[in-house]
């Protein structure tokens, strides 16, 4: 392999990787020829191009006659007059074209144990988990929060609401009760559909008591109902008149259910995402065009084949859990595995034993996690993937950040075997589905670029003032035209959408990713090199810095506090915190004891994935004479690097000196 400077940047990258012939072959889009006919297509005739997908992948109750209205613009819509239930696409579907006894979800608990359910079972049971939520009032254009481990509940949960047009608010398992309590407030939830523990690398972790501390801590007034899934039989404390288990609920309830036909852009769900102001927003998603791009990048990234077992290993508490694991498989009849473990549990070869467990044939996952893979099979040969039987395998997937070409060639040649493509997948919360990917069969791969835009994404590199950059010249990635998993609103907040996305500077129209990307001279192909606001990406998280900032001055020690991240081996980004306290800068072991206690601190207000890895304390924080925090230089002081940049307007340069000092 070439230097590790230069495949670092993924810029000079070039070596290429053609997809296999036999995969091409029998592939979805196959070829470049098909690619870019694609491409023509929508290009020549847009809502054209859009129109003809969506009446081939998605069953429509009444099909629409309107296929974009950009009236309103950036409040796009789209099928605005189709009728369509999203639960209806994923099961009732599935039973009328023969996958009723195929089986739907293969469950692998954290200790092993398999459950599954076919496409029969799972419709029956999401059907009385309907008529149980229904029984409880709840109905079309309701809130319910979702708080629960990965599970077949958890998937049944996120249908069941779909199938009444309840509109679901998954949070992730991971974020501690005030998080929990700020989303249910900002989302105004009538219920809150939860577990009493999850299980994580053989512990249980509580979730029913979080939920518990969040509902106590006051404001969520419009909570009626908590309704607990026993996952594993934990004490948990009961509020009579509130809390339910979810067996009373759905047990004894009809297996059928009729659909809630809903509009085409009637929001299926809401799921909140750091941004670069202090709170989390509340991205909302539609139910035709969500629908259409979650079943389309199934067939075309992912190629689903109908003998595939697909393995997405993202939570539900996720984008990439909602897209590829509680919809996009089911809506084209794939058999998936859903995973409540880590990677790491019992051992760091989990991942791969699982693969030849289930025969899966894609698997998609994090480049974090594939780093602390290529980690642990380094220090113990046993986990290492060629100990496992992964024949199965014909397609890789990428997502969460950029993945290095290091940990993309690891993957390629221990996990692929130099057989199966790898798909480096760029997309957003905010964009519902897959932006920029290869084609598997079609696009020829370059370890750490996400290569070329899928057909009907218009993506492209601008500078400033929002005009095309030529390629080779790095800008901010936007994407030109509206597509129809776009977000569609901030929940309450249509302003921030607005001017967050569509910002005036770029002309209003251009949608803004938030990342800075650079397109290849000769190939065109997208590298994304990282994100352009103070959003953080942390094992393939998003966090805001000023969220985290918020709430280490939350603490009563705190008196300021600036964050910043700072490049990681294995999480890609990490957390660091400089810290003013109200009293005098502790040093020795009583900072190692303070910084602790913020970390914990954090855990409590946002999650532990929020926790700093570094804190380091200063008598104050480097700023400009008018005040304003430096965070380049702490940037560069939390990488351990020398100041080299002008420092000429820096009022208190001493204080650089405190700051360089780790504890
Ligand atoms: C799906 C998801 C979105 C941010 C995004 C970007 C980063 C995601 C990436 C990638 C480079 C990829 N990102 N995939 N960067 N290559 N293949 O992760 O959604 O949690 O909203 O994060 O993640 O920075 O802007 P979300």
């Amino acid at each position: 392999m070439a230097g590790t400077e230069t495949q670092q940047d993924g810029l000079q990258e070039n070596r290429v990787f053609n997809p296999p012939a036999d995969f091409t072959a029998h592939a979805a889009i196959a070829g470049m020829d098909a690619y870019n006919t694609l491409c023509a297509e929508a290009a020549a005739d847009y809502e054209g191009f859009w129109a003809r997908l969506a009446r081939e992948t998605v069953s429509w109750h009444k099909p629409f006659t309107k296929t974009l209205n950009e009236s309103e613009a950036p409040f796009y819509k789209w099928f605005e007059d189709g009728e369509l239930n999203v639960s209806y696409n994923c099961l009732d579907r599935n039973l009328e074209n023969g996958n009723a006894d195929k089986t739907a979800l293969i469950f692998e608990a954290d200790d092993g144990k398999v459950t599954t359910a076919t496409y029969r079972q799972l419709h029956a049971r999401v059907c009385q988990f309907a008529n149980g939520l229904k029984s409880r009032g709840i109905k079309k254009g309701d809130r319910v929060v979702i708080y629960m481990p990965m599970s077949i509940e958890g998937v049944a949960a996120m249908q069941a609401c779909a199938r009444i047009g309840a509109t679901h608010s998954v949070v992730f398992g991971g974020f501690s009760a005030k998080s929990l309590q700020d989303r249910i407030i900002d989302a105004g939830a009538v219920a809150v559909i939860t577990a009493d523990e999850q299980m994580r690398g053989g512990k249980p972790l509580p979730l029913k008591a979080i939920v518990d501390e969040a509902l106590g801590m006051g404001g969520c007034d419009t909570i009626r109902d908590v309704i607990v899934y026993k996952r594993t039989g934990g004490n948990v404390a009961w509020t009579e008149g509130r809390d339910l288990w979810l067996h009373d609920v759905i047990d004894g309830q009809a297996d059928q259910c009729e659909p809630e036909w809903v509009g085409a852009e009637h929001p299926l769900f809401i799921l909140y995402t750091s941004g670069s102001t202090g709170t989390p927003k509340g991205v909302q998603h539609s139910s035709g065009g969500y629908l259409l791009w979650a079943a389309q990048t199934m067939k075309w990234t992912f190629d689903i084949k109908p003998n595939d077992v697909f393995w997405c290993t993202a939570d539900i508490g996720w984008i990439t859990g909602h897209t590829y694991v509680a919809y996009g498989p089911l809506a084209v009849g794939a058999t998936q595995v859903v995973f409540e473990g880590i990677p790491t549990f019992p051992h760091a070869g989990r991942f791969w034993e699982t693969i030849a467990k289930h025969k899966v044939s894609i698997f998609y996952t994090a480049p974090t996690a594939i780093r602390s893979l290529i980690k642990a099979s380094d220090t113990d040969a046993k986990v290492h993937p060629k100990n496992f039987d992964l024949s199965s395998l014909r397609l890789l997937g990428s997502v969460g950040e950029p993945i290095n070409p290091e940990a993309w060639m690891w993957y390629y040649k221990n996990v692929g075997q130099e057989r199966c493509p790898i798909v480096d997948t760029f997309w957003q919360t905010e964009t519902g589905g897959h932006m920029i990917s290869p084609m598997p069969g079609a696009t020829p791969m370059v370890p750490g670029s996400c290569t070329l835009p899928l057909p009907g994404i218009m993506a492209a590199i601008v500078d400033e003032a929002g005009q095309d950059v030529p390629n080779g010249q790095g800008g901010i990635l936007v994407v030109k035209r509206p597509w129809p998993s776009m977000i569609r609103t901030i929940w309450g907040n249509p302003e921030r959408f607005k001017s967050g996305y569509f910002p005036p500077e770029l002309g209003g129209t251009l949608y803004l990713a938030g990342d800075g990307a650079v397109r290849n001279k000769d190939t065109g192909n997208f590298t994304i090199t990282g994100r352009i606001d103070d959003v953080l990406n942390v094992s393939g998280h998003r966090m805001g810095t000023m969220e985290i900032e918020s709430a280490l001055v939350a603490n009563p020690l705190v008196a300021e506090a600036a964050v910043v991240g700072k490049p990681d081996e294995t999480t890609g980004e990490a957390i660091c915190a400089f810290v003013v306290l109200k009293r005098a800068r502790p040093t020795g072991d009583e900072a190692k004891q303070l910084a602790q206690e913020l970390r914990n601190w954090v855990g409590k207000e946002i999650g532990p994935i929020a926790k700093p890895k570094e804190i380091r304390f200063g008598d104050n924080l480097p700023k400009t004479r008018s005040g304003k925090i430096m965070r380049r230089l702490l940037r560069v002081l939390a990488k351990d690097e020398q100041i080299t940049q002008d420092i000429s307007t820096l009022e208190n340069p001493a204080i650089l000196e405190q700051l360089k000092q780790a504890i």
